[in-house]
Parts: C-alpha cells; sequence; structure tokens
C-alpha cells in the first residue's frame, strides 16, 4: 500500500478529489472551533485520537434518544430496532475493510483488546515451547506485551525485526529471521511514533511461504489508507474505531473465518452461547462467539456512520490531502535549527515526530499547548522505538484530514517561539 502524489491523483480529475474542501470538512467537527489558552485550536494529536464529525455525534444523540436498547435479546420493537442498527455496521465495516464475510467482523473494545484476543486464543493452541513470533521494532506495546505473556505461557520466543535510521522495516534481516519455527508474525501497518508505512502485503505473503499467521495492527491505517484484508490476505486485522473519528471504546478485529471458528472463546458470558446447561455449554457462532456481554452498541452504530463519513470523501483523496500537509510540514520543520525528525521513511503517514536539541519534549508540548496546539510528547507507548533512536520521548504531531497548512504554519511559529524561551 503505498500514498499516493497529490500531483498524480489531480490529473486523474477524479471527481471526489477535486471536490476535497478542508474547510467544509472542517465545519463537520464542531470540536474545531473553539479558542484553547486564547488561541485557536490545533489539533494536531490525531495519532492519539481523532476528533469526531456531526455526522457521528449525531447518530451517537439519535440511538440514545430514539431506540436505545439491549440487542439480540427483545422481542420488543425498539430492541429489534438497536440489533438492526447495529448488525448493519458489520456489514459497512465488512465492506470498509474488503472482508469475504460480515461473520469475519468481531466488534471489540479497540486495538489492544483485539491483539490480546488473537494472542489469547490462537495462540496457545498453535504454538509451543521453541516456536517463533516474529513482531517489529516499531511495535506500539500493546503489539508487544500480548505477545510476550503469550511466550511466558508457552514458552514460544520473541524475536524482533530491526529498523534502519529512517525508520522503515530492513527487509533481508527481516526474511532471514523467519524461519520454519516462526508461527506468528504481527506488524503495524502504519507506525505511531514514526509514521512509517509498512510494507505489508509482501510481509504476509513472506510469513505465509514459511507457515506463519500474520496479524496486522491497523490502528493508525484505518483513517488515511484504503484498507483491503481480502487482497492483504492477512489473517488478522485491527482497527480502532476512535483514531477512525468514531467513538472510544469500540474496535474491531477481523479473522478469516476458518481461523476464527477454531479458536475458543475469549470471554464467557451472554450473548457467546447458543445454550448452557451446569454439565455443557455450547457456544454461539462466529462472530458472537467471541463477543460476551452486553457490547457497546451505540460505539458500533457510530463506528459505522464513521466509516460511511470517511468512505463518502474518499481514502484517496484523504491521503492525497494528508500526503501534501506532510510533505510542506517535514520541509517546514527541517528549517528549525536544532529540530530532528524521527522517522523519515520513503513511504510515510502523516505523523512528525521530532526532537529539539537541548529542550525536552514535555517543554516543547508545554509551551504549544499555551499557543492552543495539541501534540503528543512521551513515548507514544512504543519505548522500544525510542531506544532504537537512542532517544526516550519525542514531540509528535499527527495530522488528520481536517488539518490544513495553515495549522502547521501555527506548529512551526510555535517551535520557534520554544527555541526562543528555551534561548
Ligand atoms: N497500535 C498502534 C499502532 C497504535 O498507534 C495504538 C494507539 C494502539 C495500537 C492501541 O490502540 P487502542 O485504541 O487499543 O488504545 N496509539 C496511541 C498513540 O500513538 N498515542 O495514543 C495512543
Amino acid at each position: 500500500m503505498s500514498t499516493v502524489s497529490a500531483a498524480s491523483i489531480l490529473e486523474t480529475q477524479e471527481p471526489s478529489i477535486r471536490d476535497f474542501d478542508v474547510n467544509r470538512i472542517r465545519r463537520d467537527f464542531p470540536i474545531l472551533h473553539q479558542t484553547v489558552n486564547g488561541k485557536p485550536l490545533v489539533y494536531l494529536d490525531n495519532a492519539a485520537t481523532s476528533q469526531k464529525p456531526q455526522k457521528v455525534l449525531d447518530t451517537l444523540e439519535r440511538v440514545y434518544r430514539e431506540y436505545n436498547s439491549n440487542i439480540h435479546r427483545g422481542v420488543h420493537t425498539l430492541s429489534q430496532t438497536a440489533t438492526t442498527e447495529y448488525e448493519k455496521v458489520r456489514e459497512k465495516v465488512r465492506s470498509f475493510i474488503n472482508a469475504r464475510s460480515e461473520r469475519e467482523i468481531i466488534f471489540l473494545r479497540n486495538t489492544t483488546e483485539a491483539i490480546n484476543l488473537v494472542a489469547k486464543c490462537y495462540g496457545p493452541a498453535n504454538l509451543k515451547a521453541g516456536d517463533e513470533i516474529l513482531i517489529t521494532t516499531m511495535e506500539h506495546h500493546s503489539n508487544i506485551v500480548p505477545w510476550q505473556l503469550l511466550c511466558e505461557q508457552t514458552g514460544a520466543v520473541l524475536k524482533i525485526a530491526p529498523i534502519n535510521d529512517a525508520g522503515e522495516l530492513m527487509l533481508d534481516d527481516y526474511e532471514k529471521l523467519l524461519n520454519e519455527k516462526t508461527k506468528f508474525v504481527s506488524m503495524a501497518h502504519v507506525s505511531n511514533a514514526l509514521g512509517t508505512i509498512n510494507p505489508v502485503r509482501q510481509i504476509v505473503d513472506l510469513a505465509h511461504a514459511c507457515g506463519a499467521k500474520i496479524m496486522l495492527d491497523g490502528a493508525q491505517a484505518a483513517p488515511h489508507l484504503a484498507i483491503n484484508v481480502r487482497d492483504l490476505d492477512c489473517d488478522f486485522y485491527t482497527v480502532t474505531g476512535h483514531k477512525m473519528f468514531a467513538p472510544t471504546g469500540i474496535g474491531i478485529l477481523f479473522g478469516k473465518h476458518d481461523l476464527l471458528e477454531e479458536m475458543p472463546p475469549y470471554q464467557g458470558g451472554g450473548e457467546m452461547i447458543l445454550s448452557v446447561t451446569f454439565e455443557k455449554t455450547v457456544y454461539n457462532k462466529v462472530p458472537h462467539k467471541f463477543e460476551a456481554g452486553t457490547p457497546h452498541i451505540a460505539g458500533a452504530i457510530g463506528l459505522g456512520a464513521a466509516a460511511q463519513y470517511i468512505s463518502a470523501i474518499g481514502l484517496d483523496s484523504i491521503a492525497s490531502h494528508e500526503h501534501d500537509l506532510l510533505a510542506y510540514g517535514t520541509e517546514k520543520l527541517q528549517e528549525i535549527p536544532g529540530l530532528t525528525l524521527i522517522g523519515t521513511a520513503g513511504n510515510k503517514a502523516a505523523i512528525m515526530s521530532f526532537t529539539l536539541e537541548g529542550v525536552h519534549p514535555h517543554d516543547v508540548g508545554t509551551i504549544l499547548d499555551l499557543e492552543g496546539i495539541a501534540v503528543r510528547t512521551g513515548h507514544h507507548c512504543a519505548q522500544p522505538t525510542m531506544e532504537r533512536f537512542g532517544i526516550t520521548a519525542t514531540t509528535r504531531a499527527s495530522l488528520a484530514l481536517y488539518n490544513t497548512k495553515q495549522d502547521i504554519d501555527a506548529l512551526v511559529m510555535g517551535v520557534r517561539k520554544v527555541i526562543e524561551v528555551f534561548g
């Protein structure tokens, strides 16, 4: 999957791209139109969580105003409406990531829960002592710790693929780490700390060639790139709703149907059963087997609205807009003395992580906040990535479809102010 240059896209004269109007898009996001510390808000913390468009806010309000009810268990009208709306989202999400069947879509809390589910439910039955799990140096902690737990449980060994100084996967080394002991591979589609877009299609083939199953962590991919799990042929893929304009507390796990069928349930409770006696419980079919308890009904319906919102604008248009901003921001930031970009991959999503000589990122973030600019500072839950670059933290500006060149200019002015303050 690659980002596309704005010029080449515009040449194709696709209507959705010609029509991309960032000012119109900004009007869809009420939260953006406020001042913070007396300055207009510049929201550049989208990799942590994105803002929500009016369409999603209205959808949530409608759920609670008009048909709030528990799903899958009531014969009454409200419950039937809630069930229908909730289940419709499974189809919307299926289409959004191009899965074969909506039975391959499991609603969960977030990406973290999805990775834990796969580690817990696929892992123990399929991995034994001495088997290897391969991840990379650029993973979020949620794509490290569940595998460490699985290694502790099974005696499997965690292997780490290296990255180069630009923050790109070193493919030759990656291939060398794959062998007949490799039983599972997991990798971020897009790195949250560096912005690197990994060559996941190629990695899936490499993993499968040595007989390993592969999980892709799409937390940072979903709002920026088109995801096509059928083309990718990955075994598992996960998306977290709140980074793609949906509410917090809702995400999805995609899994190939035959794998999900074989896996034991994640949690026991209501919804995940067909029948229960004290002697024997019969589990429900997938995906319900993995959805114990009352789910985040409104959240899932909000996720459907968010996916529709993204699709209506078009991921090509979004990628093109963000790619332009990334190019502009990279150029402007690089002009600042003492600023070092961390993560300069050739194929990158719109994330700009940087250090500033002599100034701790928390101080950068604090001063930017006084200017109304929201960025993330710290290790971004990717401590091993930081360690790879010999640092403990960065300042990270992460963009979304509603950001503008003016936002980047504000960031650049803010960073220059930081330098003034710190001499
Ligand atoms: N994987 C990646 C690549 C992520 O960026 C994140 C969250 C997660 C997994 C976990 O997502 P969750 O929804 O389950 O929490 N990343 C960030 C971040 O960069 N700043 O705050 C959260």
